[in-house]
């Protein structure tokens, strides 16, 4: 029976390209010492241990330098949080491969199922036969992920159990902003017990937001982009030809829009919304229908009846009087045992009703039910509404569809109007990462190997420059207080890292700004990427995202 396609097979022995510094004997290079982005004062009080640390950087160590070494063995675990990213399995084995490179007697071990595998002891021992069935493949079934919060001192204290039991040093934290700051929440406890174990985040996330000065981009998002970014192309020259559909296009990223702009930088699309556009504006929900409204109108008048729509995931949120709405939700269900025991949605939309402010209430009930309802689904273990399970745009698509029926009934729009739904979020979290991703990530679990070589602890791992070929990438580290601000969850204000949101300024969105009317006019102007390549010319396999090339040509 054949098990692997011949992709796989080929990627088993695809050898992730690095920085040159982590190819020989690195040093360490110690930087200035840093502040978090804001909310100083609180963060060093609650972070004594780990605020202010330097950044480092890992540089080629020459003849006389002080060389990174670890010559007693150790041991290491790993844990993936949070949702999958195309990627995690390069950082396991960067790690693995590090770690082996610096004491063959170097043990890693995975937690399994998430961080919850730390706490409920459930771990199995990497062995070079594991790791090599993983290598540069998709998904995070080497050892599971999961989205169980580390919050609590019990949490932390059976972490310490575990790692005593295994002698294990060291773990990392591979996760997005919420798990990267459970790490420092983590390491700083471990300071503060002197109980020798050291902690450091890997940023990962398909969402793109866990960027800022120092990180470029969380892995995993230039796999997502490129996966969804072919089915749009793929849907545009579908459009074209069958001249009859307008599609609406859902794409995952929970708040920031990032992976909505990378997609429409790739694909042309004819319209693209970005959140935190609609919420500088100050747009309600009709001005969004509106905004689309006008773009089908203008096509049927060219005779034109079809198009391409992507909406970002988290676009309810940005809405400003919907934000209100879902802010009330959440404090609201926070630990809200009462809400949870009630039986059907009836009984739960009154209670519902019975807890919001009016003007919340109002927008509450004149939205589409089942909307309404998926508003008040569980929140995530972090307090966050779960935005890939509201269907924006099929509520997108009833309003236009009613908007444009009055326009018609004035005779202000005579086109046909037929649209279809997608969300694109899941086909991409598991693909095979492109040459990009598999590269960044082994970079990121090699450099991680070293920080902790290196005694560092309440550190993310660092790869930069990745817009230039990855032999010229800088490796490194930067404190995880430097990326944090104190922000409301769950009812209380909790120390997080910033999440990085689509910068109005910033060169990408511009880009966006600048040729949206043209991509939205008559003359389709759509791109289609085709699949990831993974062998080939460097211009077609190995390009960063435009996204970060727009950013670094600023
Ligand atoms: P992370 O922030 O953990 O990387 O997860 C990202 C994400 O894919 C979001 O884009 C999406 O909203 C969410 O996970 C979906 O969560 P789940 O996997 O629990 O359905």
């Amino acid at each position: 029976m054949i098990k692997k396609s011949p992709l796989q097979i080929a990627r088993t022995s695809y050898q992730p390209k690095m920085p040159a510094a982590l190819q020989k004997h690195v040093r360490l290079c110690i930087g200035e010492p840093t502040e978090s982005v804001a909310d100083r004062e609180a963060i060093r009080q609650l972070f004594p241990n780990t605020y202010g640390m330097p950044v480092l950087e890992l540089a080629v160590a020459k003849q006389g330098d002080e060389v990174i070494c670890h010559s007693t063995p150790m041991n290491v675990g790993v844990i993936l949080s949070g949702g999958q990213a195309p990627g995690g399995h390069n950082v396991i084995s960067g790690l693995f491969d590090g770690l082996k490179r610096l004491n063959p007697d170097n043990q890693l071990y995975g937690f399994l199922g998430g961080p919850s595998g730390l706490i409920d002891h459930k771990y199995i021992l990497l062995t070079d036969k594991i790791v090599d069935e993983y290598r540069n493949t998709g998904g995070f079934d080497i050892i599971g992920s999961g989205r169980t919060k580390l919050e609590e001192t019990w949490q932390f204290d059976k972490g310490i159990e575990i790692c005593k039991q295994l002698g294990i040093t060291a773990f990392v934290i591979i996760g997005g902003d919420d798990s990267n700051t459970n790490a420092c929440v983590l390491a700083e406890y471990y300071l503060q017990k002197q109980c020798g174990i050291q902690v450091i985040g890997c940023p990962k996330t398909i969402d793109g937001d866990l960027k800022n000065n120092m990180i470029e981009t969380s892995f995993g998002f230039d796999t997502a982009c490129k996966v969804y970014s072919e089915l749009i192309g793929n849907i545009q020259r579908d459009a074209n030809s069958a001249k009859k559909y307008w599609h609406f296009i859902r794409l995952m990223g929970r708040s920031a829009s990032h992976i909505a702009l990378e997609c429409a930088l790739q694909s042309q699309p004819n319209i693209c919304l970005i959140s935190e556009e609609v919420e500088a504006k100050n747009m309600t929900l009709n001005d969004v229908v509106e905004q689309i409204v006008t773009v089908i109108v203008d096509r049927a008048n060219s005779g034109l009846n079809f198009g391409t729509i992507l909406i970002p995931e988290g676009l309810i949120e940005f809405i400003p009087a919907m934000r209100v709405l879902i802010q009330e939700l959440n404090d609201m269900l926070a630990n809200n045992e009462e809400f949870a025991s009630l039986d059907g949605d009836d009984a739960k939309r009154e209670y519902v009703k019975s807890c919001l402010t009016p003007a919340s209430c109002e927008l509450y009930r004149s939205l589409p039910k089942g909307i309404a309802r998926q508003l008040t689904l569980d929140r995530d273990p972090h307090g966050n509404v779960m935005v890939s399970q509201i269907e924006t745009e099929k509520l997108l698509i009833e309003m236009v569809q009613k908007r444009l029926a009055q326009l018609k009934a004035t005779g202000q729009y005579t086109g046909k109007f037929a649209a279809l739904n997608h969300f694109f979020g899941y086909e991409g979290r598991c693909a095979i990462p492109s040459n990009f991703d598999a590269d960044y990530c082994y970079s990121l679990g090699v450099t991680a190997t070293l920080l902790i070589a290196s005694g560092k602890t309440g550190y993310m791992s660092l790869v930069r420059g990745l817009t230039k070929p990855a032999d010229e990438w800088v490796a490194g580290g930067v404190p995880i207080t430097m990326m944090m601000n104190m922000e409301r969850r769950n009812g209380k204000r909790k120390p997080v890292i910033q999440k990085a949101l689509v910068d109005l300024k910033g060169a990408p969105f511009r880009y966006l700004e600048s040729h949206r009317a043209e991509w939205a006019d008559a003359n389709t102007s759509y791109i289609y990427p085709g699949p990831i390549q993974y062998y080939g010319p460097t211009e077609v396999c190995d390009q960063p995202t435009r996204t970060l090339k727009l950013e670094h040509e600023a």
